[in-house]
């Protein structure tokens, strides 16, 4: 049985880790879900690791929220390489799903993305663990999450 952790914040404005569970336990129906909330991003990488090594968790995902200011982003900025020292230290992906108040100006634009991303990066998890064939399969095409995919050049 697989199991996933997952961590996010009350800093966020949209509950973006709802809508990851649910595609996880549509791809997963057997897997297990184990999820905490944080004040915000920086104390996400502590949270995480501690839950993935007490849980024994398979693969995880993390949902970040970053404001407008300066500050906002020096705080994704640390939190971001965290992260990438977690995943290499536990040799586990962990998604990150992260979005930018300034994406977009208005909140329904900033929801839309929100919830796009979580859901097309929870099904990247499951294509991680389960079938990377078909990322290899997708490799050169511009998918994004959030927007709609950019598309391959081809010359
Ligand atoms: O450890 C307590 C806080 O420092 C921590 O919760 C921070 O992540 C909070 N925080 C900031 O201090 C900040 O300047 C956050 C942001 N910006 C941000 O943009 N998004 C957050 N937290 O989730
Ligand atoms: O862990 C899931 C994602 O966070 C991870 O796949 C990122 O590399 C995705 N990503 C961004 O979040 C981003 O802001 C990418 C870019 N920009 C980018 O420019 N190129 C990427 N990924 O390949």
């Amino acid at each position: 049985m697989v199991k996933i952790c997952i961590v996010d914040t009350t800093f966020a404005r949209v509950d973006m880790a709802r809508h990851a569970i649910d595609v996880l336990l549509n791809l997963m129906p057997g897997a297990r879900i184990v999820r905490r909330t944080v004040p915000g991003i920086k104390d996400i990488p502590v949270e995480i690791k501690r839950l993935m090594k007490k849980e024994d968790c398979d693969a995880g995902m993390v949902f970040g929220w970053v404001g407008r200011t300066l500050n906002d982003k020096i705080s994704y900025g640390v939190y971001s390489l965290a992260m990438q020292l977690v995943q290499l230290e536990l040799e586990k992906h962990i998604i990150d799903v992260t979005v930018h108040e300034d994406e977009a100006e208005s909140e329904e634009e900033l929801y839309r993305i929100a919830v796009d991303r979580a859901r097309k990066h929870a099904e990247n998890l499951y294509l991680l663990l389960y079938r990377p064939d078909v990322l290899t399969e997708r490799a050169g095409t511009g998918r994004r999450q959030g927007y709609p995919d950019a598309g391959p050049i081809t010359w």
